[in-house]
């Protein structure tokens, strides 16, 4: 059986967890909280990061588009990619966008993490403005569809859906879901799921200090 590594509030696993629950992957969720100083995350990923895809031989697979990529060329039913090129790209172009702006957010919570002195208000908002612009981007792209591409659930719905939660959870006071009405509604109703039900993102403590 698969393992993963993930932490309650990444939207990279989460990404993981989703797809391994569509495809009906059974897999043991290990809690990690990847910035704390005993988290065992670098002994299976010399980048440090979570997830990591645990296989049952002992090897590991890591980066959450790898994993996804991964893990639809090895378990390729149901379907979460199309199967033409143009429309690959077309999905691929919102996992690109949704990843960017999750690094964007990752930046900006450990900049106002620093000691006020510290804290660099020019870098923060150059990062807000990528956030801002995936918003934008991914509001128009969207529009009023129920999906991402060709009315079908793929892994573009994967990774705007855990972005949208995610905003939700740490960062509250960003006012999206008002201005983008669309977007919203195209996230609770990915809410429904069960796959997404199941692995609804909390917030996590930071132990100790990472910036
Ligand atoms: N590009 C990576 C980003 C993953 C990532 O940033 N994970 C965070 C948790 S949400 C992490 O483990 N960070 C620890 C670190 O950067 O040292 C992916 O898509 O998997």
């Amino acid at each position: 059986m698969y393992k993963l590594l993930s932490a309650t509030p990444s939207p990279y696993a989460r990404k993981v967890r989703i797809q391994l629950a569509e495809k009906g992957l059974a897999f043991e969720l290990i809690t990690e909280v990847p910035w704390n100083t005993d988290t065992q995350t670098p002994l299976y990923n010399p980048l440090e990061k979570l997830p990591v895809l645990l296989c049952p031989d002992g090897s590991s697979v890591f980066e959450s588009r790898y994993i996804n990529e991964w893990l639809e060329l090895k378990h390729p039913k149901p379907a979460l990619m199309p199967k033409d090129v143009d429309g690959m790209l077309a999905v691929k172009r919102f996992e690109v966008i949704v990843d960017g702006a999750c690094d964007a957010l990752v930046l900006m919570f450990f900049e106002i993490a620093r000691d006020a002195d510290k804290q660099s208000q020019p870098w923060f908002e150059r990062q807000q403005r990528k956030v801002d612009g995936a918003l934008r981007y991914l509001s128009e792209a969207i529009g009023s569809n129920e999906f991402c591409h060709a009315h079908t659930f793929t892994l573009a719905d994967i990774a705007v859906g855990t972005l949208l939660r995610y905003l939700t959870v740490r960062w509250a006071a960003k006012p999206w879901r008002e201005q983008y009405p669309g977007l919203a509604q195209y996230s609770d109703r990915l809410e429904m799921r069960p796959s997404f039900k199941n692995s609804v993102p909390v917030p996590q403590v930071i132990r100790d200090r990472v910036a």
